[in-house]
């Protein structure tokens, strides 16, 4: 664990930000690996920075490493030349060029909070984003020096078969005492964070790609050996994410090989390092028997991002980590594209709404709100949030909107044409998209500057003589910790009106041409701001914020007969979702306060029984359509969250659903049995989807014949998706042979990591009464451990984020159990205990008995010892 010193508690601002005083020219590095001391040999070519007269020290950045050696230009440096802290060193005096050797040892083996270079089942492996490289050697640790790297890896030949890094395979051969060696090129200049090495005793599967140009590309993927079965899915994903960037924005890959390694032990999803990704094993493994349907579309879209960043990130990188988002926002943007073009555009665009409410507008109005270009930060790990992920393509995708896509992407290749092998600001993206559209984003910049969820309220009025509809806006944005007086922004409302027959109205705004199309792009700018639709024949129902065009929290109150009416005929198939929703929420926020069993209206019944009598729509939009908004989302909706009562209501919604409409879901789920062999299109997925939806809603009714129909289909399943829903059913159900079944798949499966997650993740997440002490008691199963990121989150992560009522039970023993799994990580993985800790830094939105407890265990987690990732997590809570 990084110790809490002063100095590593500083706070970096971004308007400190200084060009660096040297560039390095080029990098050498020789890794001789072994697990509890690997030597690393440096080799660097410094040059003075053109725009810096004076000599100014060199300043490198190095962290738990030992230095066995430092010379400047062959010449051994006296410790007296140098100045050394915790955090690395400066040499005063420098020549204008001059070469740098530096020799370091590492321990990797005791390296559990998995940055820099560490060991995972076994194998070598490096992180090295944000700022892992300076925990193997000293080097200038910052994304604006960017350099060529030529890497040689030594390791013993016998356990380490395989060695890999960046770019190009020069040489490989055997060395004296059971050793060998590669060399490894990268032709491109990038900045140490894309850094990646790999060494161990993997499975390699191989296909090929041909390029648009006619280059033909090596692809790889590694795997532990016993994996080697469970890469075709990833391997297709990699070759469609490379003919989709060919074909929407015309980026053809620029090596001749891209390898993807697969480990177990993995802070976050995957890492782009230049042609050698390292993945999280939950995104590349997949094969039906181990893997749901929504873990396929996981590998699928993070082997898609991580292509993607090849030139959102790799080619075209950031100045600095407070432009984190330049590369993330905008690389999740085209993922989500990439997804909603293979799969369904409405389905993805309602997933990601989803996260971005549950996740992104919490915590832009909670104690870590920060703006998607961060002003300040402790530690970066942090900055690796929803804001700038998230929200970060949501201001890309506005801009999309505000462009139009073709204009757009015109401008996002100019972008990366103008700044190719330089490394960029967010401001640079939007004024490249400035100059090819001619248009001013001036006032849109606030985005990426000022926190918070803009809210907007609208106001209609149709005028029957004049055939005239009016739609009064008014924005306004909460205060946030960074600054409380807002700015208006620039939002594009995308918005349709409806005819009484269901159909689009054209939409003609006063003094412009009839718009094209039935979905107009209101551009808003001003704090309230009047737009005029003329020839509007008949009072029209508005269909506002369709596809959720700009992350708002909009404020419209409209009749519920409108929103069922919606719910049925828009043409927007988000905004049917959406009214849906509504429709819901109202009900269910009006039922807190009385104990009604039936929480919903006739009218919302019957609007969703004739929904899922829809035999035309598409399974997985109908799934959408018939869930009822979530336990952590109507929550949000409360001034004071009680997740209690809110579990409860919602429960008696589903019992209500299921009731009423048990013979028609009965009818849907035994049409969705397949009796085909399993299949990955929409179509089957969909089916999937609708027919276990089907099941998890009479499972509330708990009798004998849809017990009997969970139990058949947990035992013949023929894959994960359906065997995983069965299982989860009986998980949170008090049927005696709960214990058998839960034991029985365990069983099965104990051999796969992944599943075993999924094992520890149902009960974690299970609603029973006694679900802190199931938690407590599952740490001590022989299968938990603390080491391996995926297992944490599977048990802890998921029943503190992923259980509401269980986590919040109104004694407060979830916040205790989770204030001691915290520190029991504080020491081992800092990164992952700082997440963990997230869901007590909402204690304020909580009503008072619970939000007591909780800043209780936030005050007790002060008391302790903390890594700089928790310090800054913990104090900023408590502010
Ligand atoms: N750049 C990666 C995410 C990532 C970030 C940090 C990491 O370690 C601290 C690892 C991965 C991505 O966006 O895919
Ligand atoms: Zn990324």
């Amino acid at each position: 664990m990084t110790p809490t010193n002063p100095q590593s508690l500083e706070t970096i601002y971004l308007h400190d930000y200084q060009t660096p005083a040297y560039l390095v020219e080029s990098v050498d590095l020789l890794f001789q690996l072994a697990p509890s001391a690997t030597r690393v040999i440096s080799q660097v070519r410094f040059c003075r920075n053109a725009d810096r007269k004076a000599v100014e020290p060199l300043q490198l950045d190095g962290e738990q490493v030992k230095l066995l050696s430092l010379k400047l230009d062959g010449v051994v440096l006296d410790p007296a030349d140098y100045r050394m802290t915790a955090e690395g060193l400066s040499i005063a005096e420098v020549p204008e060029s001059f070469l740098l050797e530096v020799e370091t040892e590492i321990d990797p083996a005791s390296n559990t909070a998995l940055e820099g270079l560490y060991l995972s089942s076994g194998n070598f492996c490096t992180q090295c984003e944000a700022q892992g490289f300076r925990k193997m050697t000293y080097y200038p640790d910052r994304p604006d020096v960017m350099a060529k790297f030529r890497v040689r890896v030594e390791a013993e030949r016998s356990a380490y078969p395989v060695l890999l890094s960046n770019g190009n395979l020069i040489e490989a051969g055997g060395l004296s005492a059971g050793r060998h060696f590669a060399q490894w090129e990268d032709p491109f200049p990038k900045p140490c964070y894309l850094f990646a090495l790999v060494a161990g005793n993997l499975a390699c599967i191989e296909d090929r790609f041909t390029t648009r140009s006619g280059r033909d590309i090596l692809l790889q993927i590694y795997v532990e050996q016993r994996n080697r079965e469970l890469c075709g899915h990833a391997m297709l994903s990699l070759q469609k994410s490379m003919q989709w960037d060919e074909e929407v924005y015309g980026l053809e890959y620029d090596l001749d090989r891209y390898m993807i390694v697969a480990v177990d032990d993995f802070n976050m999803g995957a890492m782009e390092n230049k042609g050698l990704n390292i993945f999280n094993s939950k995104y590349v493994l997949a094969r039906p028997e181990v893997a749901t349907d929504s873990d396929f579309l996981g590998v699928e879209a993070v082997i898609g991002h991580e292509y993607f960043h090849n030139y959102t990130g790799n080619r075209v990188t950031c100045r600095d980590w407070f432009q984190l988002s330049l590369k993330e926002g905008l690389t999740v943007f085209r993922d989500q594209e990439f997804s909603a073009d293979l799969n369904s555009t409405a389905v993805k665009r309602i997933d990601d709404v989803r996260i971005l409410r549950q996740s992104q507008f919490p915590e832009d109005a909670g104690p870590m709100a920060h703006p998607v270009r961060p002003a300040s930060y402790v530690e970066i790990n942090n900055f690796y949030t929803v804001t700038v992920y998230n929200k970060g393509a949501e201001l890309i995708r506005m801009q999309q909107a505000l462009l139009g896509r073709e204009v757009f992407n015109r401008g996002v290749r100019h972008y990366l044409r103008k700044h190719d092998g330089q490394a960029v600001t967010t401001d640079d993206f939007v004024a490249a998209l400035e100059e090819c559209s001619g248009r001013d984003l001036s006032q849109f910049r606030r985005w990426y500057a000022q926190a918070g969820t803009p809210r907007v309220a609208l106001e209609t009025r149709y005028d029957a003589a004049r055939k005239e509809y009016r739609i009064v806006c008014r924005q306004s944005c909460p205060a946030t910790p960074d600054r409380s007086a807002k700015e208006p922004f620039q939002i594009p409302l995308a918005i349709g009106l409806l005819g009484a027959a269901g159909g689009d109205l054209p939409l003609k705004l006063a003094g412009e041409e009839v718009s094209e199309g039935t979905t107009l792009v209101l551009d808003l700018q001003q704090a309230e701001q009047e737009f005029v639709f003329e020839g509007v024949a008949e009072e029209p129902i508005l269909s506002p914020l369709r596809g959720f065009s700009a992350p708002v929290i909009l404020e419209y109150s409209q009749p519920d007969e409108e929103l069922a009416f919606r719910m049925a005929h828009d043409s927007d198939a988000f905004n049917r979702w959406e009214a849906a929703q509504q429709l819901a929420q109202c009900e269910l926020l009006a039922a807190l306060d009385d104990s009604d069993a039936s929480p919903l209206s006739d009218l919302f019944v019957k609007s969703w029984t004739q929904t899922l009598g829809d035999r035309q729509a598409d399974g997985s939009l109908l799934t959408q359509l018939l869930t009822l908004p979530s336990e952590v989302y109507l929550g949000e909706q409360m001034s004071a969250i009680d997740p209690g009562r809110i579990h409860r209501v919602r429960k008696a919604a589903r019992h209500q659903l299921a009731t009423a409409g048990r013979k028609l879901l009965l009818e849907r789920y035994r049409a969705g049995r397949d009796t085909q062999a399993y299949g990955l299109d929409s179509r089957q997925v969909g089916k999937r989807s609708l027919k276990n939806f089907c099941l998890s809603l009479l499972m509330l009714l708990e009798d004998a014949e849809v017990v009997e129909l969970c139990l058949q289909q947990y035992e013949f399943a023929g894959n994960m998706t359906d065997r995983l829903v069965a299982l989860t059913c009986l998980t949170s159900s008090a049927l005696p042979q709960r214990q058998t079944i839960l034991d029985d798949f365990y069983q099965r499966w104990q051999q796969q990591p992944l599943v075993v997650d999924k094992w520890f993740t149902l009960q974690a997440t299970a609603d029973r009464d006694t679900i802190c002490t199931d938690v407590a008691a599952l740490l001590e199963h022989p299968a938990f451990t603390f080491d391996n990121p995926n297992r944490v989150r599977s048990l802890i992560g998921a029943f503190a984020a992923g259980n509401p009522a269980g986590f919040h039970q109104a004694d407060g023993a979830g916040y205790r159990f989770l204030t001691e799994q915290i520190l029991l990580l504080n020491q081992r993985n800092p990164q992952v205990a700082a997440r963990m800790a997230l869901p007590l830094s909402r204690w304020k939105r909580f009503e008072p008995v619970r939000s007591t407890f909780m800043r209780q265990q936030l005050e007790e987690l002060r008391q302790q010892e903390l890594s700089r990732d928790l310090f800054e997590i913990i104090s900023k809570s408590l502010k």
